[in-house]
């Protein structure tokens, strides 16, 4: 869901070029507050991971200058279709081995600040990637025979927190719950459990081809808010490009969810808005 010019992005500095802090200014307030506000519409609350840039509820997605490895890198470069807190369990499950994993968002909210190039964001409705799979690759989807990683941001954070990356050794992909589709799957970090499993790769390749297929481009405006549903579309992004700073593009991003059956455990210790990880 996209929602044209909801907020007005005045006053703006230099594009910062960290996830974190966000500058303190009318523009960046009111890019959050209504993000906020958009989100409990929808019954979300806005919430966050310890592990994930220091469970920061906004942070800045923004080109990083060079000398920062795979984060400069990432931070350019295009994003294939992905859910993000890919390797945490749905809304309603949980983790096979610690029940205190809390689970991905149920949306992603990105607010625009800046998108000169108009670099689009990707949307990739399950809805079309349905109706390009056979009914045997849908079955080899659902079998829990996948192994996923954690998305990059999460990995220094979960070392501290959980002692390692968090892996899902033996995870589906797609999921049938109350009478609609689910998913879970990122290009990067989701591998077959076992490497020479044919049927199981064969579906996820076809899961890609789907999404190269099917995604549908979304530039973004000053102003602009996207709410992509986490469960029923994957999303990514074209090459952003290496300049930074100045006037290049910005978007904050936060999570949304519904945390009505959350429990305590699941909670970052003392927060109301940071979840465990
Ligand atoms: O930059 C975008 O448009 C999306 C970025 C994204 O999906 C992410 O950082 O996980
Ligand atoms: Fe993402």
């Amino acid at each position: 869901m996209r929602l044209t010019k909801v907020f007005v992005p005045d006053e703006l500095p230099d594009s910062p070029c960290d996830f974190y802090p966000v500058p303190d200014v009318e523009g960046t307030l009111l890019a959050q507050v209504t993000a906020i506000a958009c989100l409990a519409t929808i019954n979300s609350s806005t919430i966050s991971y310890r592990s994930e840039n220091e469970g920061k509820l906004f942070v800045n997605l923004v080109v990083f200058p060079p000398g920062r490895g795979k984060f400069t890198e990432k931070s350019a470069s295009k994003m294939s279709g992905h859910t993000d807190g890919v390797s945490f369990p749905l809304r309603g499950q949980s983790d096979p081995e610690n029940g205190r994993i809390a689970p991905s968002p149920d949306f992603v909210c990105l607010s625009a600040l800046r998108n000169p190039n108009k670099v689009p964001t990707m949307v990739v409705p399950l809805t079309s990637l349905m109706e390009k799979l056979s009914e045997e690759q849908i079955t080899e989807l659902q079998k829990p025979q996948y192994m996923l990683g954690s998305q990059l941001t999460f990995r220094e954070g979960m070392k501290e927190i959980l002692g390692d990356e968090l892996m899902v050794d033996n995870a589906q992909l797609l999921f049938y719950v109350d009478d609609s589709w689910w998913i879970r799957f990122s290009h990067r970090t989701t591998q077959t459990a076992e490497t020479d499993d044919k049927l199981a790769q064969e579906a996820m390749d076809a899961l890609k081809d789907a999404c190269a297929d099917c995604a549908i481009p979304v530039a973004l405006e000053p102003g602009d808010i996207a709410l992509v549903n986490n469960r029923i579309a994957l999303h990514g992004r074209s090459k952003v490009g290496e300049e930074y700073g100045g006037q290049t593009r910005w978007l904050l991003r936060a999570y949304g969810l519904d945390i009505s059956e959350i429990n305590s455990e699941q909670w970052h210790e003392g927060s109301n808005f940071m979840l465990y990880p």
